[in-house]
Parts: structure tokens; C-alpha cells; sequence
């Protein structure tokens, strides 16, 4: 039987992945609003005592100014709802903008939101906010997270508040503006205990690099790109977009893997390492892993990336 995306995502099933964070999320999404804010308001003010986050870029942040400034000039009552609106998914015409943002975006306005709520230019959470006992175990189940699963806890949030953009019919993605890639001088070459297949180490090489026009030349035209927590992205031109509304200035460090044969001359190749995003650098070293099947030809068929269970998972690479 050839392979196809269902079946391919199967590859090397034992991989543990940290359930821990959707499980998370589905605790947080059944929260109030109210709660809701004020959860990672909390969550985000302990995780800055260990860890600060990088300024986005102006080149990330002009997209969402006027937003921006439309919230500083309201009343704290109106700023309120409006950060109570983005948490509810409402229909309003700020809840539709955030929606057409890519996830940096949403991240950077966020960012600016938190500055201006310490600096008491945007309603704060009242002092003394009590959470609910609900909000309190979820607000604790994020502590008990390692970092790399704390980030995405809140990214995740973060991505899944304004309006469905499943219900807006066509509309424009808006997205940073994608950086040229490294120079050839300028790039480093990973090395990974045991892979020497090139298609996986130009994988993470032009990550490395924003070269995402070579990158997707690595792939088939019907291959896809499954990232942590999410379906498949399929064919070249939406895993391209991907690549270059998400992936920029990501540092991937591969550490070690396997190869082994599959079925119709295809090949699986199972590595784990560690990844960076640029808001945190390495602060925070995600532990992950890729999952690739190569077609016959070595072409890049699936690659399914797992944010693992734990550290003990980098080590796990059984079939
Ligand atoms: O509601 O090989 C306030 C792929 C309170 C590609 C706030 C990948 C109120 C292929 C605090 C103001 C991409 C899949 C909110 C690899 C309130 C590939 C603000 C993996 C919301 C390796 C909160 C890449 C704020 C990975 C400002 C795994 C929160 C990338 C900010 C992972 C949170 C990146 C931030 C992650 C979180 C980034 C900045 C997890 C960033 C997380």
C-alpha cells in the first residue's frame, strides 16, 4: 500500500509528545474571559522573573499600530471589552483584523497590550483580581510545565483568540514581511549523530538560513509539513506560505536520529534536538522532535515536528 499523508503521520509511533499542552489549552478555552485574562496575565508576569522575551520587531509591529492606537485612545471600560471581546472570539471589527494577523502579529500586539497595561496606559487587571478555583488549577498546571510547554500554553492562546477566520471568507493574511536569507558565509551546518541523509540536514540548514525557497524545494508537490499540535499542511504552496509567515529566524539543533527503510523504497528518519524562537533565544530550548519520510527519489514526502513529553524524549528514537 503507498503511503499516504494519513499513514505517514503514523511513522514512528512511539514518539511521546507533550499532551500536557493541548490538554492545557482545552482546560483554559472553558475559562470566562475575565479569567482567562487575567490567568495569563499571572502566568506571564511569573515567567518573566526567569525568562524575558525579545521586543518584536518595528517590521512586526506597524501592521497592528493602528489597532493599537484605536485601544490607547479608549476608556479603560472600552479597552477592557475589547480584550474581553478577543478572548470570547467575538464579532466585532477589532476581533476581525486580529483575525487576519499571522501568529508574530498577534504575539507582538499582545506584547505592546502587556507594556501598556504595567504602565497603566491600558486597563490593568484590577488589583486583587481573585481567579476562579478553575482558573487557579490551570494557572498551576502551567507551572508545573517545563518552559518550552509554558511558551506554547500561551502562544497557542494567544493564536486562538478574535474572530474564526474560518468565518470570514476571503480576506487578507497579513503577515511581516519575510527576511532575505542568511548568506552563504554567514551559515552554519548542523551536524546530527547519526544522519547523514542530505535532504534532512538541508531541512535544517535552510531553516537555519530563511532560505525557504530552497527549502521547499526539498519537498514533493503533494508533500506536507504537520507542526506541533496541528493537522498537516499539504502541497508546496501552503507549506511555503507557512514557512514564510511562521518560521523565520527559528533556530533549529538537531542532536541525534535514526534512518530506517520503509515500505515502496521510501525512507523514515526520526531526529530530536532542541529548537529557539526568536521572542525567547535561548532562554528556552524546546525540546522536539522531526519526523520525515522521504519518498524514493529523497524527496521530503511528510515531516511531522512534535514538541516532546520531556528531556527523556530527545533519547527515545525506537521504531
Ligand atoms: O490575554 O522544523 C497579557 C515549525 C495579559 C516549522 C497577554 C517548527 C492578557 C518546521 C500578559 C498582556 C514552525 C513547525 C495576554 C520547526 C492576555 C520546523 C500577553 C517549530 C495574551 C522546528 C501575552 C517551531 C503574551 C516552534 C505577550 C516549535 C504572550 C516554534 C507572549 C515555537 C507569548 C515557538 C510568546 C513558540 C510566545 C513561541 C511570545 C512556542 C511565543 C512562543
Amino acid at each position: 500500500m503507498p503511503f499516504t499523508i494519513d499513514t505517514a503521520r503514523n511513522i514512528f509511533p512511539n514518539t511521546l509528545s507533550a499532551d500536557a499542552v493541548p490538554a492545557t489549552i482545552a482546560r483554559y478555552a472553558q475559562l470566562s474571559a475575565e479569567d482567562q485574562l487575567a490567568l495569563i496575565w499571572f502566568a506571564y508576569l511569573e515567567m518573566g522573573k526567569t525568562i524575558t522575551i525579545a521586543a518584536p520587531g518595528a517590521a512586526n509591529m506597524q501592521f497592528a499600530e493602528a489597532t493599537m492606537n484605536e485601544i490607547k485612545q479608549m476608556s479603560f471600560a472600552q479597552q477592557s471589552q475589547v480584550m474581553c471581546d478577543l478572548a470570547n472570539r467575538a464579532d466585532t471589527p477589532i476581533c476581525r483584523t486580529y483575525a487576519s494577523w499571522s501568529a508574530n502579529i498577534k504575539l507582538g500586539f499582545w506584547y505592546q497590550l502587556g507594556k501598556w497595561m504595567e504602565e497603566g496606559i491600558v486597563a490593568p487587571i484590577p488589583q486583587g483580581y481573585q481567579l476562579s478555583a478553575n482558573a487557579a488549577a490551570v494557572l498551576q498546571a502551567i507551572r508545573n510545565l517545563e518552559s518550552g510547554q509554558q511558551i506554547t500554553v500561551l502562544r497557542n492562546a494567544v493564536v486562538d483568540m478574535g474572530y474564526d477566520p474560518n468565518k470570514m471568507g476571503d480576506y487578507k493574511r497579513i503577515s511581516e514581511p519575510v527576511v532575505v536569507p542568511k548568506e552563504i558565509s554567514e551559515r552554519t551546518q548542523v551536524k546530527i549523530e547519526g544522519v547523514e541523509n542530505p535532504t534532512v540536514l538541508s531541512y535544517m540548514n535552510n531553516m537555519n538560513a530563511n532560505d525557504f525557497d530552497a527549502l521547499i524545494e526539498l519537498f514533493t508537490p503533494d508533500g506536507a509539513l504537520q507542526p506541533p499540535f496541528q493537522r498537516p499542511i499539504v502541497g508546496r504552496d501552503a507549506v511555503l506560505r507557512f514557512l514564510r509567515e511562521e518560521c523565520q529566524n527559528l533556530k533549529l539543533m538537531p542532536e541525534r536520529g535514526v534512518i530506517e527503510p520503509a515500505e515502496d523504497d521510501f525512507t523514515q528518519i526520526k531526529v530530536t534536538g532542541k529548537v529557539q524562537t526568536p521572542w525567547f533565544g535561548a532562554a528556552v530550548g524546546m525540546n522536539m522532535a522531526w519526523r520525515f519520510l522521504l519518498n524514493p527519489e529523497g524527496k521530503i514526502f511528510f515531516v511531522a515536528i512534535d514538541l516532546l513529553a520531556s528531556p527523556k524524549e530527545l533519547l527515545n528514537l525506537a521504531r
